[in-house]
């Protein structure tokens, strides 16, 4: 009977979750077209009490006549976009509520081109208005979406007007309650991209599973004239291959290639162009083949440890999101000087400055979706929601050779609805992508005197399970620190996907007491865990909680925590904590 009621809600989940609530409609690289930026200043009306909608706000108008008044107006406060309105506003610190967000912009129009808005995020629901009509609607504060806007914009003067909210809600994910900063508004760039009228607006070129030397490429042209050629070249392999699409637009070719394959000591990356007659658009782009072995992780037939670090979107020292490229390079210049070879993006897909540098740079990336713990597994949207969620993240970094992972929850209860929304969500990777591992970081795991076993039932349908263990801070040691070993069900790699503890920069004293937060407290922790890594010589990587202090609502102690989430290796003011050498040394 049980049986026969999972096969039911798994089969309605996933007809909910293809009928999903928003399009998957974002062209490939938008950093490869041409694109007009509206980032800047953009005017904004608080909505303290949700009566925007009522005023039609996104009509934006003037009385009409004598008699006429209008309760409401745009004026001189703007606030910069992208960027949170919690740092730019002192009124808006902890605001959770709606905003509307407005730009006037000129535009040339011509009819040999196609116009299309695109938006990298808005955290987290948002409703768009051109010209005073709805264009479309988002939910899901950390990927991109995209409206076609050809025939809505005008040649002169245009009004985007953008209601954005980031109220916390029972069916959000994440749900209402979580250990970051709700950072609300258009916390990524806002680009009007142009294109031909028939142009290339999807491709995937990776390297074929399990080979060094062939490179797979689907390419997707979307217009009227569908059956076209297209050229891909990369020349620096010598390779330039002419084929025609089929009649939906659709072509798939594979290339033998002689390739230096992308790893963390020499990140090399080709520049890849496609064309066909109308368009051509170019990146460059890294070939690594990922795989598993027993409880191994190879890159490129190769045994790796990860060497990893943890980091929130979020530059500390001025409490707000990181939104640029400098702002990455700050973020994962650290995580090299710790000696990292990865990075987990914790818990939400971040920028793309973040994802596409962190391959420049060596690091391999573990991106994942924010299902994080009391998401509400019984809700009947959260498959379409996060099915959603997991396809504008792969969509949008598929080509991304850095990224090793994609994740698909962190830190759940085990529960029959949990594990129906799961299963699906890693089958659905697997078939959006089958080149990378699926993996998810549990909490959930038995203690034992010396041993912590995990054996939830998600691990079947993942490639990589980690383990958030956090020894010496929420757990005690065994008698003897360090003395800790692991084991699983599954024989699959397992790494240590979280552990640390608090210290808050500059307060010294004895490496035994917790609640004084000292460096040295976190200090000895971080070298017992580190001795709990020597005795499990079968993980495959660690990654500590995290590379700096972040702000959290959860953290409510004044004296030492003032609001932060002190676990940071670096402080919140990027000071460099004791325990931050016992890493690094680790790391050498
Ligand atoms: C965890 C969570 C992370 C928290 C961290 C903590 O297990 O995955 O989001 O911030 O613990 O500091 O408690």
């Amino acid at each position: 009977m049980l049986k026969l009621k999972n096969a039911f809600f798994t089969l309605l989940l996933l007809l909910i979750a293809n009928c999903g609530i928003s399009q998957i409609n974002c062209m490939t690289n938008i950093q490869g077209r041409k694109t007009i930026s509206l980032n800047g200043e953009w005017q904004y009306i608080v909505d303290w009490f949700g009566r925007g909608n009522y005023l039609k706000v996104y009509r934006d108008t003037l009385p009409t006549d004598k008699t006429k008044f209008v309760e409401y107006a745009f004026d001189k406060q703007t606030l910069k976009v992208p960027g949170d309105w919690n740092s730019q506003d002192p009124k808006l610190y902890y605001y959770e509520g709606s905003v509307w967000l407005k730009k006037e912009f000129t535009y040339k129009k011509t009819n040999t081109k196609r116009t299309f808005l695109n938006f990298g995020a808005v955290n987290y629901q948002c409703d768009v208005y051109l010209n005073s009509k709805l264009i479309g609607s988002h939910e899901g504060g950390f990927t991109p979406f995209e409206f076609e806007v050809s025939n809505l914009i005008v040649e002169g003067n245009n009004k985007l007007i953008v209601k954005v909210n980031n109220q916390r809600k029972e069916d959000g994910i994440p749900g209402t309650s979580y250990d970051w900063w709700n950072y609300g508004g258009i916390t990524r760039e806002v680009s009007l991209i142009e294109t031909p009228t028939t142009f290339i607006k999807d491709y995937t070129i990776q390297l074929q599973k399990g080979s060094s030397s062939q490179i797979n490429a689907s390419i997707e042209l979307d217009g009227i004239e569908k059956q076209q050629k297209v050229t891909i070249s990369i020349p620096e392999l010598g390779i330039s291959e002419s084929v025609i699409t089929n009649k939906v637009g659709l072509v798939n070719v594979s290339l033998p290639a002689k390739l230096q394959l992308w790893n963390p000591e020499n990140p090399k990356l080709y520049s890849v162009t496609i064309a066909s007659p109308a368009d051509k658009i170019s990146e460059k782009i890294g070939f690594r083949n990922i795989s598993v072995e027993g409880k191994n992780i190879l890159l490129n037939g190769n045994k790796i440890f990860l060497k990893g670090i943890n980091l929130h979107e979020e530059i500390p020292e001025e409490q707000r999101r990181a939104t640029s490229e400098a702002d990455a390079r700050k973020l994962l210049s650290a995580a090299k000087e710790l000696g990292c070879n990865l990075v987990r993006l914790a818990h939400y897909p971040q920028n793309e400055y973040i994802v596409r540098m962190a391959e420049q740079m060596g690091l391999m990336v573990w991106e994942e979706i924010p299902i994080w713990q009391g998401v509400n597994f019984k809700s009947p949207t959260i498959q379409s929601k996060t099915t959603t969620m997991l396809e504008e993240m792969i969509k949008r970094d598929k080509n991304r050779c850095g990224i090793i992972t994609w994740s698909i929850s962190n830190e759940t209860a085990k529960g029959e609805y949990r594990n129906i929304v799961l299963k699906n969500l890693a089958i659905k990777c697997k078939l959006l992508d089958d080149t990378r591992l699926v993996s998810s970081a549990f909490d959930g795991v038995k203690y034992e005197d010396t041993s912590i076993s995990f054996n939830d039932s998600l691990g079947t349908y993942l490639d990589l399970i980690g383990l958030n263990i956090y020894m010496g801070w929420y757990k005690p040691w065994p008698k003897k620190a360090g003395n800790t070993h692991f084991n699983s069900i599954f024989e699959k790699p397992m790494i240590i996907s979280e552990y640390g503890g608090e210290s808050k920069y500059g307060n010294h004293g004895s490496d035994s007491i917790a609640g004084l937060w000292n460096e040295e407290y976190q200090e000895k922790l971080y070298k017992d865990n580190i001795l709990m890594f020597r005795q499990n010589p079968s993980l495959s990587g660690v990654c500590p909680w995290l590379l700096a202090d972040f702000k959290s609502p959860a953290r409510l102690n004044l004296k030492y925590q003032e609001g932060f989430n002190r676990k940071g290796l670096l402080s919140d003011k990027w000071k460099k904590k004791k325990a931050w050498y016992v890493m690094q040394d680790y790391y050498k």
